[in-house]
Parts: C-alpha cells; sequence; structure tokens
C-alpha cells in the first residue's frame, strides 16, 4: 500500500519526501528534476508501543511502516502530453492513494510555473488533468461497451454502461469521482479501469514556517486563506505542515528541535493521516523480545491478521487472545489484565480492531 506525492511543480514535493524519508533525494529549484519516482518506506509514528514495550521490557521496538512515492510535477496540459505528461499520469495509476501537496509558502526566489502561489486554482489545476485524464479512459470504455452491445445487449453490459456514465457525468461537472459516494458494487465494476480521481486524496498545504504546522480542523487558529482552502476542499482531509521545515527538523536529533523550540506535530500528523485514508490499522505485539505494529486493512478477521506474522498463524488459527492496548497498560500487564477477566479469547470471524493487542493460539 503506497501514497503518491502529487502536486505542480516547485510546491515542496521532494522537500516533503525528503523530510519523510530523511533520504536525499534531488532536490533542485526548478521543474521537472525529479524524473523518476522515488520510493521511501516511512516508519508509522505509535505512541502506544513505547508504552507497552515499557510494560513488557521488551528488548526492541518495531514500528510498521507505509511507502511514499515523490512523483514528479504535473502540470498544466498534463492529460495531453505537456511537461512530461503521461509518464506521470502513469505513475500515479500505481498508487494507492495520492497526497496532493498545495504551496502556500511565500517565497519569491522560488519559481512557481504560473508566476505565483494560487493555491485554490492550483488545486484545480492538479484536479484537472486527473479529470480529464479520467475522461479519456471513460470515454474509450463507453465507446468499447456500446459497440459490445451493438453486437448483443446484454443485462450486465447495460448496467456496466450506467455506471460508466455516471461517472462520467460526474467528472464532467468538475468533479474528481472520489467525490460519488458508489456502492461496492460500483467500485468493483470501475476497478479495471484505474480511475486516478477515483482514489482516496488528502491534501498538503505547505505554508510558510511563521504559520506553524497545525492540522486544520483547529480551525480558530488557521489563517483566512486556509479556511478558504478548507471551505473548497470541505470533505476531504487536509494537513497543514511547512515542508522546509519539516525536512530541516529531519536532520536534527530530539534535544535540538526540543531546543529550537520547534515541533515534529506536521509530518507526523501526515504519516498517520495517510495511514488512515489508505484504510489501514495496527495491532500489536509484545513480549521481552519486542513490541510490535502489525498493519492490516480495516475489516482483517483475526486469521487474515494472523497470517501477517506467519502464515502458519493463519493455516492452524485455532483462537486469538485479545486486549484493547490501553486496557492491557491500565491493567498494569497480562497477568493482571487475564485476573480481570480483560483477555478475550477471538475466533476466526473476529474483525481485528485499531490497537488490538493479540497473541495467536494455533496448530500445524
Ligand atoms: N520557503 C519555503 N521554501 C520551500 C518549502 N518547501 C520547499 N521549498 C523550496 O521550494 C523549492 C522547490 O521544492 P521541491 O521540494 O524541490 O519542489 P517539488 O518540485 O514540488 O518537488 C526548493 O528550493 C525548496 O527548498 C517551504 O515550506 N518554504
Ligand atoms: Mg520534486
Amino acid at each position: 500500500m503506497n501514497i503518491g506525492i502529487v502536486g505542480l511543480p516547485n510546491v515542496g514535493k521532494s522537500t516533503l519526501f525528503k523530510a519523510l524519508t530523511k533520504k536525499q533525494v534531488d532536490i533542485a529549484n526548478y521543474p521537472f528534476c525529479t524524473i523518476d519516482p522515488n520510493v521511501g518506506v516511512v516508519k508509522v509514528p505509535d505512541e502506544r508501543l513505547a508504552r507497552l514495550a515499557e510494560l513488557s521490557h521488551s528488548a526492541k521496538i518495531v514500528p510498521t511502516s507505509i511507502e511514499f512515492v515523490d512523483i514528479a510535477g504535473l502540470v498544466k496540459g498534463a492529460s495531453q502530453g505537456e511537461g512530461l505528461g503521461n509518464k506521470f499520469l502513469s505513475h500515479i495509476r500505481e498508487v494507492d492513494a495520492i497526497a496532493h501537496v498545495v504551496r502556500v509558502f511565500h517565497d519569491k526566489n522560488i519559481i512557481h510555473v504560473a508566476g505565483e502561489p494560487k493555491p485554490i486554482e492550483d488545486i484545480d489545476v492538479i484536479n484537472l488533468e486527473l479529470i480529464f485524464a479520467d475522461m479519456a479512459t471513460l470515454e474509450k470504455r463507453i465507446g468499447a461497451t456500446k459497440s459490445q452491445m451493438k453486437s448483443g445487449k446484454t443485462r450486465i453490459l447495460e448496467e456496466q454502461l450506467c455506471i460508466y456514465e455516471k461517472v462520467y457525468t460526474c467528472l464532467e461537472s468538475g468533479a474528481p469521482a472520489n467525490r460519488l459516494d458508489l456502492s461496492d458494487e460500483e467500485k468493483e465494476t470501475t476497478r479495471d479501469l484505474h480511475l486516478l480521481t477515483l482514489k482516496p486524496f488528502l491534501y498538503v498545504l505547505n505554508v510558510d514556517e511563521e504559520m506553524g504546522s497545525c492540522s486544520v480542523s483547529r480551525r480558530e487558529s488557521a489563517p483566512d486563506l486556509i479556511s478558504e482552502i478548507e471551505q473548497r476542499l470541505a470533505g476531504y482531509t487536509i494537513v497543514a505542515l511547512c515542508a522546509q521545515a519539516e525536512a530541516d527538523m529531519a536532520d536534527l536529533s530530539d534535544e535540538e528541535v526540543r531546543e529550537l523550540g520547534m515541533k515534529r506535530t506536521g509530518l507526523d500528523t501526515f504519516i498517520t493521516v495517510a495511514y488512515k485514508l489508505l484504510d489501514l490499522i495496527t495491532f500489536l505485539t509484545t513480549g521481552p523480545d519486542e513490541t510490535r505494529a502489525w498493519t492490516i486493512r480495516n475489516g482483517t478477521k483475526a486469521p487474515q491478521a494472523a497470517g501477517v506474522i506467519h502464515t502458519d498463524f493463519e493455516k492452524g488459527f485455532i483462537r486469538a487472545e485479545t486486549i484493547n492496548w490501553k486496557d492491557l497498560v491500565d491493567a498494569g500487564g497480562e497477568v493482571a489484565a487475564k485476573e480481570k477477566g480483560l483477555i478475550r479469547l477471538e475466533g476466526k470471524e473476529y474483525i481485528v480492531r485499531d490497537g488490538d493487542v493479540m497473541v495467536f493460539r494455533f496448530s500445524v
């Protein structure tokens, strides 16, 4: 599961990526400098791990991770092959979700492709390119479906056509397809089209350092421009951060960050919401060897969750001793939690919840 970092050139995508991975990538002050997408595997911050590790006297902590892809700048006309157009669009097609970086910061030394950053217009430029690309994909499919129907109308084809047209109408109105509340069945029908705007979106506002890193949901602290953007993007997840400050902090120790009065919250918030956007949740295992976070898709049942650790755990699954991490910490440990009857025995149909601490019983 991965997230593609998308946006106009020079908005701070590579800077954000560098902050994420602490891995030096090619950052230069001109468009199209990033041609091949860079992939970075990033630790997901999780406060629960340290708390559990303390409780279990674990020798080590193993966080879970997600993958970010730094995709080079999209420009107006990309869907017509402008810039490095089609290549970029095909990179976007390969990611599971899109983090759209929007330049809000001011810096006259850094060229903006359209003269000056106008965040709302910039958002539309990118979204329109993605929408145009999807419309082209759908036009082909609608045409093919119609000609298939000429040689034999079936109910399935009619239903498919109806769904394709519904999505097309949405795009035509200028809205991304993820604005539609498609049923699971409708999503299944459109899956093989790999539509760009059907992927989940999140917006990263790259703000001036003085604006600080904040979650935009704390509206009272957000400046006017951000409120305006927030209204425009109602319904989508938005994170405001200063990519440059986050990248600078990536090279500092925790102590130095504290001394400078800075906070890493922006980047951590971004990683956390990206993880949620992918519909991923974490379950935990803890013991003297290690405390570890494991990633599963929301809705995964216990045996399949066990299978993430080891295929034998899934094949020979019997049951899972399960407790919420906070209950375990509050109880003061496994023994006390057992005495209090807080550890549940869950079977094959149990749907694992975020924050479950699990011990799998299995036989092979
Ligand atoms: N002032 C300021 N400059 C930034 C910020 N983020 C990135 N930049 C600068 O903007 C330029 C383009 O950034 P880059 O990450 O390469 O943009 P990309 O084309 O979107 O990948 C670089 O010179 C960065 O140092 C920021 O938050 N504030
Ligand atoms: Mg770049």
